[in-house]
């Protein structure tokens, strides 16, 4: 009897050792699981392996040279709440009125009852979380309590897990979010936020702004209330014991993204790590601080590349590195001047964030919108460099594609399946694509047309070339990256033809609801 025990007990051990065995297979095999590592306003140039000089990212380069770099990966929009709202719903978000960038109060512009990045993703038996920025609205309305479960948000779209800011990390409030709740708020000082009024006994930074640690640009906003010795956007009260610390800020998206990764381990998961930096305000951990040389916006990139390493440790350490994709981008292109007088401009050194390309953030050139694009899967893919045309509104079809489901019809509409060009098996994108800057562009086989756009030619409180003329604009990016050739003049017929594409796309309406 104590015998038949035992055997009964081996068995069911090795039984279930097999069905780990076969199910970890599994995993290997068919679903792998998938990082977006989202950073904010970083420039294609601003890594040592996208030609940087002055600055140097090893941990990202080591990412770019064991998988795939492309050469022409893009956002949707030069700003950032457009391009994450592609990147979530597969839609061009010009298609929707108010997708520009969001106050730290909107309301959520996600649907809560279409295809999304992370719903199907959890569709296919991901676990699914967010970590870091959000900025596509809370709640229902505008108007809502802080206090209580906010919501919808991330959780309402798709995530099983959310640990967010709402906004930026220069607008109200400046407090994280966990799975609807604000962290750390203390039931009695509640909070309260305005984007019309002050509110509070809060200093701001246009009545103190003696009490500033970190001076505001003149003529650029950023002079509400004060939190951590820096001027915000908009308006808070109360919750003092969860407002953040900047410096803590990048780490504390570090450890809730590692402890997402390491309770998820033994299924596949889908993380969107959307990282702050280097947006504004930029204020690294203090051991950071100083460290570039390139003033506060170089330290934060230092920072970034850190803390991307730091990820690549945590997979190693479960062992999962092989079993995961990374995706490692940025949301819109760069800007030194962004509302904070914090001597990116006077200490840049030399330094190009956009490299060969003109404009930035907010522009309609191609430094708006092209940015660093990064693709790994070691052991599945051939490490090397892309010229195909990527963009993050293509994620959503590929990784449908990739976890064999079909898009319903009216779902995802500008969305394209570029597995084969993601996954390094075809050097062939996207052939159209419409960028969106100020205004709109369109780019096709290379070719790149900007309409005349109304509009300063400078957007001069940040110094950056906006692409906006009177006269049309055709460049062949494939010998002009850099957009200094116009060729509109010489080939009106590829003028008037694009002109008549880019209209179709706007008016492409069956799948925009
Ligand atoms: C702009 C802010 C800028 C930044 C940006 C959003 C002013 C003058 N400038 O309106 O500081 O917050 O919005 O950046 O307010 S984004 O990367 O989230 O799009
Ligand atoms: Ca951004």
């Amino acid at each position: 009897m104590k015998n038949k025990n035992i055997i009964v007990a081996v068995l069911a051990v090795v039984l279930s050792l097999g069905a780990t065995a076969q199910q970890h297979q599994h995993l290997t095999t068919s679903k792998p699981n998938v990082i977006i590592i989202m950073t904010d306003d970083l420039g294609y140039s601003d890594l040592s392996c996208y030609g940087a000089e002055k600055l140097q990212t090893p941990n990202v380069d080591q990412l770019a040279a064991s998988g795939i770099r492309f050469t022409n990966g893009h956002s949707t929009s030069s700003t950032c709440t457009p391009s994450r709202y592609a990147l979530m719903t597969g839609k061009y978000p010009w298609r929707k009125q108010g997708t520009g960038i969001l106050p730290g109060d909107a309301a959520l512009i996600v649907p809560t009852d279409r295809t999304t990045l992370p719903n199907m993703f959890k569709k296919a038996g991901y676990k699914t979380g967010i970590v870091g920025k959000w900025h596509l609205g809370l709640g229902d309305a505008v108007a809502k309590d802080w206090n209580g479960e906010v919501k919808p948000g991330p959780n309402e779209v798709g995530f099983d897990y959310s640990f967010i800011f709402p906004a930026t990390a220069d607008r109200v409030p400046t407090v994280f979010l966990e799975n609807h709740k604000i962290v750390a708020l203390d039931p009695n000082d509640t909070i309260a936020v305005s984007y019309t009024h002050k509110i509070g006994n809060d200093p701001t930074g246009k009545e103190n702004p003696e009490l500033l640690k970190l001076k505001s640009s003149p003529g650029q906003g950023h002079d509400g209330t004060i939190v951590n010795g820096i001027g915000r956007i908009g308006y808070m009260s109360g919750g003092k014991m969860a407002r953040w610390v900047d410096e803590e800020v990048s780490s504390t998206f570090l450890a809730k993204a590692k402890d997402f990764i390491e309770q998820n381990q033994h299924q596949p998961f889908f993380l969107y790590f959307a990282m702050t930096e280097p947006h504004v305000p930029r204020m690294p951990a203090t051991r950071f601080k100083g460290k570039s040389g390139l003033g506060l916006r170089g330290d934060v990139i230092l920072q970034l590349d850190w803390t991307v390493g730091e990820i690549m440790k945590q997979l190693k350490y479960l062992n999962l590195s092989k079993n995961t994709i990374i995706i490692f981008t940025s949301d819109n292109g760069p800007v030194l001047n962004d509302g904070y007088l914090d001597e990116a401009v006077a200490k840049y050194n030399g330094h190009s964030p956009t490299g060969p390309m003109r404009g930035g953030k907010y522009s309609n050139l191609e430094g708006g919108t092209r940015i660093p694009f990064i693709v790994t899967w070691p052991g599945k893919i051939k490490p090397g460099t892309s010229d195909a045309l990527v963009s993050q509104i293509d994620l959503l079809a590929s990784f449908s594609a990739f976890t064999g489901q079909t898009l319903p019809s009216g779902d995802a509409g500008d969305s394209e399946n570029h597995l084969d060009a993601l996954l390094g098996k075809s050097k062939q994108g996207r052939s159209v694509y419409v960028e969106q800057g100020s205004g709109l562009s369109i780019v096709k086989d290379g070719w790149k047309y900007i309409p005349p756009h109304k509009g300063p030619a400078l957007m001069e409180s940040v110094g950056i070339e906006t692409g906006n003329a009177s006269e049309p604009q055709l460049y062949n990016l494939n010998t002009d990256i850099g957009e200094k050739n116009n060729l509109a003049s010489q080939y009106p017929e590829k003028v008037s033809a694009f002109d008549q594409l880019l209209n179709n796309y706007k008016e492409k309406t069956g799948n925009n609801k």
